[in-house]
């Protein structure tokens, strides 16, 4: 009886070691302890034995029961524990790397400088005013103390639409002036807008493409000068160009639209062929700009006694040309991945005054 007892308990525990998994570990519990198993069967039995052998054999197969029930708490926490690492190795993340992929789609340098312009502008009160790439004469030239013979007017620069609107012509807008006009004949004064958008004109060379992108700026109120005028511009070109050294220099010109009527320039040195922003001896023009026509002012329905102040506008596509180095204009258009890739900004990178406009 003991050599069954100790061949049983050698069977059950060699079985209970080859369980590879809990399923198999449960099939010999169920084969050594459930309620037909071996070990059970073989308690069923001492009934049989003479009173005297039942109690000591009955006392040995307790021992078994309680070793064989020990013996499978410890297979059964060391399958747990192996399932879990096997578990664990096949659904391991490596944190290091980036949860998502980089994005692959870039800013195009025209975007990305009509935003730094705007964050510098906003900074100084400017809202963003937007209006329609269709234009009329009204608008366009009219409004604008444009004479009705000025050059700028003809064929050769306006593009001209075959549609027309109550008789009148339509056109592309050749600067985004008449989105200012449009501002003004809204709503009341002051004004403090900037418009950045597409325009257009009839040319079409190395360092002209028929169309482009300007950034004009407005401010009209009860007492705005010309010292208003030069203090916004100069802040605006060292913001710009991230350089507080940089000279500028105003030089009277000549606008419909404005009287007086300034260009601003900017130190640069030329070498044999690049371009130095903010430094040496010559100078480059960026940029015009002048105090706003009465002419202007009356054709929006204001009287120039009471309302007066400054207006700019520049090429949004030259600035960036210059800020960034890109050499030749008529690349910003031709849509080359490739060219995006190179001068392109990521997305995520917002032009802020206070983060940095370009990093
Ligand atoms: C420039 C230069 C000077 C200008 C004027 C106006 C408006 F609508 F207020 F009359 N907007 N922009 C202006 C003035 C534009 O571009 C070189």
């Amino acid at each position: 009886m003991d050599a069954d007892i100790d061949r049983l308990r050698d069977e059950i525990l060699a079985s209970l070691a080859a369980a590879g998994d809990l399923a198999a570990l449960e099939a010999v519990r169920i084969s050594a302890l459930g309620r037909k198993g071996r070990v059970t069967e073989l308690t069923k039995s001492l009934g049989a034995l003479p009173p005297e052998q039942r109690r000591e054999v009955g006392q040995r197969v307790n021992v078994l029961k309680r070793e064989i029930e020990a013996a499978l708490a410890t297979r059964a926490a060391e399958l747990e524990a192996s399932a879990l690492e096997r578990r664990l190795a096949a659904e391991r993340i490596d944190i290091t790397l980036p949860a998502r992929e980089r994005p692959q789609g870039r800013i195009h340098p025209v975007s990305q400088v009509a935003e730094e312009i705007a964050a510098i502008f906003a900074d100084m009160g400017f809202a963003v005013a937007e209006g329609p790439d269709v234009e009329d004469d009204f608008h366009n030239f009219t409004a604008l103390n444009f004479p009705p013979e000025h050059p700028a007017r003809l064929m050769h620069d306006t593009f001209f639409l075959e549609a027309t609107q109550d008789g009148q012509p339509l056109l592309l807008r050749t600067h985004t002036s008449p989105v200012q006009i449009r501002h003004m004949m809204a709503g009341p004064p002051p004004y403090r807008v900037i418009a950045p958008g597409r325009t257009y004109r009839c040319d079409s060379d190395m360092t002209h493409t028929p169309m482009f992108h300007q950034v004009e700026g407005l401010m009209i109120g009860r007492d705005v000068h010309m010292g208003h005028l030069k203090g916004c511009l100069i802040d605006f070109v060292h913001a710009f160009f991230e350089r507080p050294d940089i000279k500028v220099r105003f030089r009277p010109s000549f606008f419909p639209f404005t009287e007086p009527s300034a260009e601003v320039d900017i130190g640069c040195r030329r070498g044999r062929d690049e371009l130095v922003v903010g430094e040496g001896a010559d100078w480059l023009e960026i940029l015009g700009c002048g105090m706003v026509h009465p002419n202007v002012i009356r054709a929006v329905g204001l009287d120039p006694e009471d309302w007066q102040g400054f207006a700019f506008g520049m090429g949004i596509d030259r600035v960036a040309m210059l800020k960034y180095g890109i050499p030749d204009l008529r690349t910003f258009f031709e849509a080359d991945l490739r060219w995006l890739r190179h001068y392109g900004f990521l997305p995520l990178d917002v032009p802020t005054t206070y983060a940095g406009l370009s990093r």
